[in-house]
């Protein structure tokens, strides 16, 4: 068995009865407080409404190795840890990559008694087969980003940065950050959204799934699609910020009436 072969193999199929919940775009990290608390109302929230949840990616602002969480997180992270080992306790708790936080390995899902899922997901659910993915795969029409995507997805070079000292880590994520944000302006709406025919290739793979659900994109809403004759349907997750600018939320709620889109508002206070 090669050293790649033992990377232990992820779920891509999950058969998940009742109401399942979904949520993405979270990007907790130490400088977003009121997002950090306005997601742990809906940990809260979803372990008391939800059957199951599924974390479709980016729930860290960026993830440089588990031994940074298992070792001596800092306090936020702690905070956020047992947050998600809280709910793992009480409901089934499913983990998905997104491109912040691909580094994100089975040690740390074990940690949580969370489950790592593949990067692409099909979810026999009440309402149906839907397929889930993080998104980012789909934005084709970002030539910079599918290159980056490549060479950071390679387990040679994964291996390699997995094996140099956190402090550096750190330093390069924090300096992929900054060349993300700053080429974020120079980019259109449509390099910086799904492909439209990289979504209907994904729905034509497999169609018998009509349904799918990512996140990614920040552009939270229900599309349809008609492709051969049968209608596809879409749905984005929200990202979530309650610390700057206009605060957002949300979730998607899966259950035997169908998929809907929710947004969290934050409980108020008795
Ligand atoms: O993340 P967001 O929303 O700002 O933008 C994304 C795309 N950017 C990214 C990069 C992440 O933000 C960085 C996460 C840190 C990862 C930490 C671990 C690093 C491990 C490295 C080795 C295994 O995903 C952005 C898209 C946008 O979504 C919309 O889809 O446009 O893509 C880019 O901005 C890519 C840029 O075009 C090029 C990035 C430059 C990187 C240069 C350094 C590469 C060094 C590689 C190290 C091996
Ligand atoms: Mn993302």
């Amino acid at each position: 068995m090669t050293w790649l072969s033992r990377k232990q193999a992820s779920l891509n199929k999950l058969a998940l009865d009742g109401t399942i919940w979904l949520a993405s775009d979270i990007h907790l990290g130490e400088h977003i407080p009121k997002t950090r608390q306005a997601f742990y109302a809906f940990l809260d929230s979803a372990r008391v409404h939800a059957n199951a949840l599924v974390l479709a990616g980016d729930i860290f602002d960026f993830w440089a190795g588990d031994d940074i969480a298992l070792q001596s997180p800092e306090p936020w992270l702690q905070e956020a840890l047992s947050q998600l080992a809280q709910t793992a306790s009480q409901i089934p708790l499913y983990l998905m990559h997104g491109n912040r936080d691909f580094l994100i390995r089975h040690k740390l899902a074990k940690r949580l008694n969370a489950t790592l899922l593949a990067d692409t997901v099909t979810i026999e659910s009440a309402a149906g087969l839907i397929r889930l993915s993080h998104g980012d795969e789909y934005c084709i029409d970002d030539p910079g980003y599918q290159r980056f995507r490549k060479i950071v997805h390679n387990p040679l070079i994964q291996a390699t940065f997995l094996a140099l000292p956190r402090h550096l880590r750190h330093r390069i994520a924090s300096h992929i950050r900054r060349k993300s944000k700053n080429a974020h302006p120079y980019k259109n709406n449509t390099m910086l959204d799904v492909s439209a025919a990289a979504i209907e290739y994904a729905f034509l793979e497999n169609p018998q799934v009509h349904t799918l659900i990512h996140g990614h994109t920040h552009k939270p809403g229900h599309h349809t699609s008609i492709l051969n004759g049968t209608a596809y349907e879409r749905w984005v997750l929200p990202d979530w910020e309650y610390d700057h600018g206009p605060i957002h939320g949300g979730y998607i709620e899966i259950k035997k009436s169908g998929v809907c889109l929710h947004r969290f508002h934050l409980p108020t206070n008795p």
